[in-house]
């Protein structure tokens, strides 16, 4: 109501504003004709009426005043002599004429013409009148009457219309403004409280609202209630599963079991996370700041400890747009959504990421560790750079953690090999974690690297190093043994170097494993999502299989790709049939080897599609880009198969990723054995990416097998990486470190 009124107000304001400026200016233009013809009119009659005024001939002058006086509107003429007196006139007027006549004496007085309104049988009329005079003599006067109503009505004509206009507008307004107040405004608010009030009682799994809300007004503040309802529905999930792990007395990690044995085990001591990659970067999209999550394993696994033990997470800031979103300090909360921890920006200078990064780290220790034929380049200068860097993120740290008491240091990592001595050597109160998210190799293939033991040296200032096998503990344990001298106790896994004790142990990294929805819903889901995915790339396919990655030549994409096409080959009744979407982000570009990879899955992409490929259908389709989980997740989740072929890899979070989108309990997970991920995920099908027909027999045996086989294994495999996920990783490896005695420690409190 008070919007209907406010806005009739305004209205009837303007038209009432406009009315009256429009019969002003009609009334002027009215007036200004009625002069314009009267005059014409009065001086072609004074020519006329002179000389018979002069010649006193009243039978003339009144024949031409009543012939004068017939004309449309025209009411009447009058004949003046010098006096003001009547000498003739139109016969019906002269009962109906003023005596006197003020305008008359004043027009023979003043020698001039004159109009003006005068009422005539209560009418409007207007009145002109001008002298008539002989040579220089004023002889009288002539006056013409003319009917002026119809100005009136024009005038009142105008008043009636805008008011209908008005009325019209009003109908018109109000109609509107309640159609739209109905469809934006309390239809939406309706159905938003509905869909609240479902949250509320815990009806399904309401996550998000109707389609046809979110791109409404509310659409602000539906994304604001989306992240509370998610984690409404998160937390009641959680609180269903813990319900449920009370009553079968099992013993799984959850985000709520982690939170409260973290209170337990730390009190109010904070976590101190060290990473290269950082876990939100900003970056510039048009004239917007963008938030991304960067593609890579550790922000994957780490992000989800950090929500919910709060602290510090310190890591180089390598968005175009970071400088820009940080406080003095370089610092700010995270995640954007739901700040729960502190993020610090360490920033480098150009040649700090040429030589730290992209050189030693990703050219040198990357491939060092990875056994995948990859030369390993190490320069001078880079080593240089890395030992710098370092010691910057050491710098970042002690500040962080000079006011802490035995702070707890969490590294993560083959960028930061040194830190753990540097913080050491500083403060040894400092219970120090180093996470090796990469394969451990050989004495013999670590060997080569001409800074062995520096790094080796580096690596052992910290208490603990994980890593995700046993079996690479074990390759770390033969290189410290190799190459230091120190003593080895291979009964607890740990190097005792001057007089400093470093445990050796594998965590096996996870994910969340957070399942928000049921089976049932699952599978309904995954039909019309594969529906709309082929409609969004325009293939008809019966099958889909997916790969995520970053683009790198340890992944083993085209050993991938070409399995594919021997599968094609070998197995033509699903050409077709088949379909492989990649979704593939660009990593470290800078670096040589990586362009190389890249042009060559680009060339193999291309090269298979043109061999297979019909109208309406290719085998292999590229999408090379970053893309947001909830992104892929969509094709995880609708896939036959998932395709993880890694060439050697630490862990490889995709496979797990994958097994957790399962809810429906179906889909094929093809998984390499040089992946960490297959010493636990014994149910996929495992594949030696080398072996080329292996693997296109694996993809044949993935779409042939029976569906109750196809669950039976999915099923296996979600318990697995239920029970072993992200939160017993971060449990245990904190647990350890907490617990440790230090030795030094103990011996400073004695002195
Ligand atoms: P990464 O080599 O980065 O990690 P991985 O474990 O496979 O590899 O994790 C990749 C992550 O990046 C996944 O979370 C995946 O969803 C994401 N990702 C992949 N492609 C993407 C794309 N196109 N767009 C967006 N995101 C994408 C390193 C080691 C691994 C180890 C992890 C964790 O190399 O062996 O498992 O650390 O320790």
């Amino acid at each position: 109501m008070r919007l209907i009124v406010s806005l009739l107000l305004v209205v009837a304001l303007a038209v009432t504003a406009f009315s009256f400026y429009q019969v002003y200016t009609e009334k002027i233009r009215l007036r200004g004709e009625l002069e314009g013809r009267t005059i014409v009119l009065a001086e072609s009659l004074q020519e006329s009426v002179t000389p018979l005024v002069q010649s006193n001939s009243l039978k003339k002058l009144n024949r031409l005043v009543e012939r004068f006086g017939n004309r449309e509107r025209l009411k009447g003429v009058a004949v003046f002599d010098r006096e003001g007196n009547i000498l003739s006139s139109t016969p019906e007027l002269i009962p109906k004429i003023p005596k006197p006549l003020p305008q008359i004496i004043s027009s023979i007085t003043e020698n001039r013409s004159l109009g003006s309104f005068i009422k005539i049988d209560d009418k409007k009329t207007y009145i002109y009148t001008i002298p008539i005079s002989e040579e220089d003599r004023l002889i009288g006067a002539l006056a013409l009457f003319h009917d002026a109503s119809y100005m009136d009505l024009r005038l009142e004509g105008i008043w009636e219309h805008n008011l209908l206009r008005f009325l019209t507008m009003s109908i018109l307004i109000v109609v509107i403004t309640l159609l739209v107040v109905r469809w934006s405004v309390t239809g939406p608010i309706a159905q938003f409280a509905e869909w609240m009030r479902e949250l509320r009682m815990g009806k399904g799994k309401v996550t998000q609202p109707s389609a046809s809300l979110r791109g409404d007004v509310l659409a602000p503040l539906i994304s604001e209630v989306t992240h509370l309802a998610k984690s409404l529905s998160l937390a009641r999930a959680r609180a269903e599963e813990e319900a449920r792990l009370r009553v079968k007395a099992e013993s799984l990690w959850t985000a709520s079991r982690l939170k409260e044995h973290m209170r337990a085990e730390l009190g109010r001591k904070k976590l101190f996370l060290i990473s290269n990659r950082e876990p939100y970067m900003h970056v510039k999209e048009g004239r917007n700041i963008g938030c991304i999550i960067p593609a890579g394993g550790v922000v994957t696994a780490l992000d989800p400890v950090m929500r919910i033990c709060d602290g510090v997470w310190i890591a180089h800031g390598g968005g175009d747009a970071d400088r820009e979103i940080v406080d003095e300090n370089d610092k700010l909360r995270v995640p954007p959504e739901e700040p729960a921890y502190t993020l610090k920006r360490i920033w480098l200078t150009k040649e700090e990421e040429d030589g730290y990064y992209y050189g030693f780290s990703n050219e040198g220790l990357w491939p060092l560790c990875h056994i995948t034929h990859t030369r390993p380049i190490f320069r001078l200068e880079d080593w240089v750079h890395y030992q710098r860097v370092n010691e910057k993120f050491a710098d970042a740290l002690l500040k962080e953690i000079a006011n802490e008491e035995s702070p707890l240091v969490l590294i993560q990592d083959y960028h930061l090999a040194l830190l753990p001595l540097l913080v050491k050597e500083k403060r040894p109160d400092a219970k120090v974690s180093l996470f090796w998210h990469i394969p451990w190799p050989n004495p013999e293939a670590y060997g080569i690297c001409p800074w062995h033991q520096e790094i080796l040296i580096g690596m052992l200032g910290a208490d603990i190093i994980g890593f995700h096998t046993q079996f690479h503990c074990n390759n770390f344990l033969d290189t410290v043994d190799r190459f230091l001298e120190s003593k080895i106790d291979w009964e607890h896994f740990s190097v005792d170097r001057g007089g400093h004790t470093t445990l050796a142990r594998p965590f096996p990294i996870s994910v969340s494993f957070e399942s928000l929805s049921d089976k049932a819903s699952a599978i309904q889901e995954k039909a019309s999502l594969k529906e709309t995915i082929l409609k969004e790339i325009g293939i008809q396919a019966k099958y889909l299989g997916v790969g995520v990655d970053r683009i790198d030549y340890t992944k083993g994409i085209p050993e991938r790709f070409r399995a594919i096409e021997r599968f094609l080959e070998k197995y033509h009744e699903f050409v077709g049939e088949f379909i492989f979407i990649e979704l593939g982000a660009p990593s470290r570009i800078h670096i040589k080897r990586y362009r190389d990879v890249m042009t060559e899955i680009e060339e193999m992409v291309d090269k298979i599609n043109w061999r297979f490929q019909t109208k309406r259908w290719k085998p292999i389709v590229f999408l090379k880009r970053h893309h947001r989980h909830e992104e892929i997740y969509r094709f995880y989740k609708t896939a036959d198969l998932c395709m993880v072929t890694s060439l050697h890899d630490g862990m490889n979070l995709v496979a797990k990723e994958f097994v957790t989108s399962r809810a429906d309990e179906d889909g094929v997970l093809i998984l390499s054995q040089f992946t960490g991920a297959s010493r636990e995920l014994k149910d996929a099908i495992i594949v030696n990416p080398y072996a080329i027909e292996g693997m296109a027999d694996a993809i044949y045996l993935a779409l042939t097998m029976e569906q109750d086989e196809r669950s039976q294994r999915m099923v296996r495999m979600r318990q697995v990486v239920r029970e072993h996920n992200i939160y017993r990783w971060a449990g245990n490896l904190i647990t350890i470190l907490v617990r440790l005695r230090m030795p030094e420690v103990l011996e400073q409190e004695r002195d």
